[in-house]
């Protein structure tokens, strides 16, 4: 370490939140720097199975401080569940602290989030209908609430009383009902009384911790292919996903960050719309969907929605590499390609034309790719008893071997299992 950032390489749902919860151990901050309660992080260890939300995964260390980051959106209610969901199966959740210039998410961003995805007919982006885009995009027009206001009275009422007007408009422009203004000031009251200890300016404590070399994670949620920029556009989420934010999420220097681990799935998932060049159906998508133990099962952590299954796409983890810069990475699910004859791992993109791509395009671009596969010798396993690299059969290295080359980065962590001691660590 000192300062890592763990980032998704795909899609999301990489297993960023198990590797963020294995890492922990020898961190002394963990800080969410993005995303808001869309975000479905499973954790399994000797406290449950959990799908964290907004808790940093950092959580079940007793010592670790969590931070829910300046460049995150949180909705008070949600985080207020999960608190006591973790305090009932007895995890200290006393070190977690929200960031002041955190965004806040109100019900009427959910009703926004879900009254657009009703305008966009039948294109919708498939949105958690969590309200994130809606936040974020207050945030950018500057009516949005932080987490910092609910502790000035004065101040929050101000700013409800200027915002209210834009908030409703845009609610009643989708023939919803806009909720008052006495009504937001209400809610903010009952979050103050609730939340009022957690809310903290976070830079004096990073900045002593930094002067120490402290260690110091950064989670991110989401992956590159769902990132604003450089994602694929519009089937994005409303944050930047990619290494590049986390210093800005976390509010610490760029250069502070020393290391950025990718974390690749072995092969494709997403939840959502949106083209997934490598996707495949049904028998074969259901062995991807349900392979390894059931807590791992691809199905929204969030929503429930099955996910859509691929190939593994190096097209894709490429273009993570470039814009994110990664120092090692974490590969995750590895035992699920367990007996397969071959892995297709897609190395171009074909485009109508007939040239081939190895790069991500935009998207009305990307809408018209088809995959073009190298075959890799496939292993019989099984992979989830494995605890060094050595134990992996010599196809299963070689795949690896494989991801590294493409990303130009070499694989440090294999988890093959949900479980903490299922991550294998490479020298
Ligand atoms: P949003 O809600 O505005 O961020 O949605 C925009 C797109 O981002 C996708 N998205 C996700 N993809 C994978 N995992 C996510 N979290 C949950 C999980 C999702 C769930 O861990 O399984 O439970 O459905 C997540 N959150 C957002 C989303 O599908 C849209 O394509
Ligand atoms: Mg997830």
């Amino acid at each position: 370490m000192p300062v890592v950032a763990v980032v998704g390489a795909l899609w999301g749902d990489e297993g960023k939140g198990h590797i963020v919860d294995y890492l922990s151990r020898t961190a002394e901050i963990v800080i969410r720097v993005q995303g808001g309660d869309n975000a479905g992080h499973t954790v399994v260890n000797e406290y449950g199975t959990f799908r964290l939300h907004l808790v940093p995964a950092g959580v079940f260390h007793p010592g670790t401080i969590c931070l829910i980051g300046a460049g995150t959106v949180v909705n008070p209610d949600t985080l207020l569940q999960e608190l006591s969901a973790l305090e009932a199966a007895g995890v200290d959740t006393g070190r977690v602290w929200i960031s002041d210039r955190a965004h806040l998410v109100f019900p009427y961003h959910r009703q926004r989030d879900e009254l657009e995805e009703r305008v966009r007919g039948d294109r919708p982006l498939g949105t958690t209908r969590r309200g994130i885009g809606p936040a974020y995009s207050d945030k950018a027009a500057r009516i949005g609430l932080r987490a910092g206001d609910l502790l000035h009275r004065d101040w929050l009422h101000r700013r409800l009383r200027q915002a209210h007007a834009a908030i409703a408009a845009r609610i009643a422009a989708l023939g919803g009902e806009p909720p008052s203004l006495e009504e937001l000031m209400d809610r903010c009251e009952g979050w103050r009384e609730r939340l009022k200890d957690r809310i903290i300016d976070t830079i004096p404590l990073l900045q002593e911790a930094l002067r120490r070399d402290a260690r110091i994670l950064l989670e991110g949620q989401l992956g590159a292919m769902r990132d604003l920029d450089w994602g694929i556009y519009p089937y994005v989420t409303s944050s930047n996903t990619l290494a590049g934010y986390a210093a800005v999420g976390a509010g610490i220097p760029p250069q502070a960050i020393r290391e950025v681990i990718g974390v690749v799935k072995a092969f494709a998932t997403a939840v959502g719309e949106g083209p997934l060049v490598t996707e495949v159906h049904g028998e074969l998508a259901e062995r991807l969907r349900r392979g390894g133990p059931p807590e791992g099962w691809e199905f929204g952590a969030t929503t429930g929605r099955p996910r859509r299954c691929g190939w593994p796409d190096a097209v894709a983890l490429r273009h993570a590499a470039w814009l994110n810069g990664f120092t090692a990475l974490a590969v995750t699910k590895l035992d699920v390609l367990d007996g397969l004859e071959e892995i297709p791992l897609c190395v171009g993109y074909r485009l109508p034309s007939g040239e081939v791509l190895t790069h991500v395009p935009d998207t009305p671009i990307l809408e018209q790719v088809s995959p073009v596969y190298e075959r890799l010798p496939g292993w019989t396993g099984p992979t989830a008893t494995a605890r060094r690299w050595e134990d992996l059969p010599e196809a299963a290295r070689a795949y690896l071997r494989r991801l590294a080359e493409i990303a130009g980065a070499p694989v440090r962590y294999v988890s093959v299992g949900p479980g903490r001691d299922q991550i294998l660590e490479v020298d």
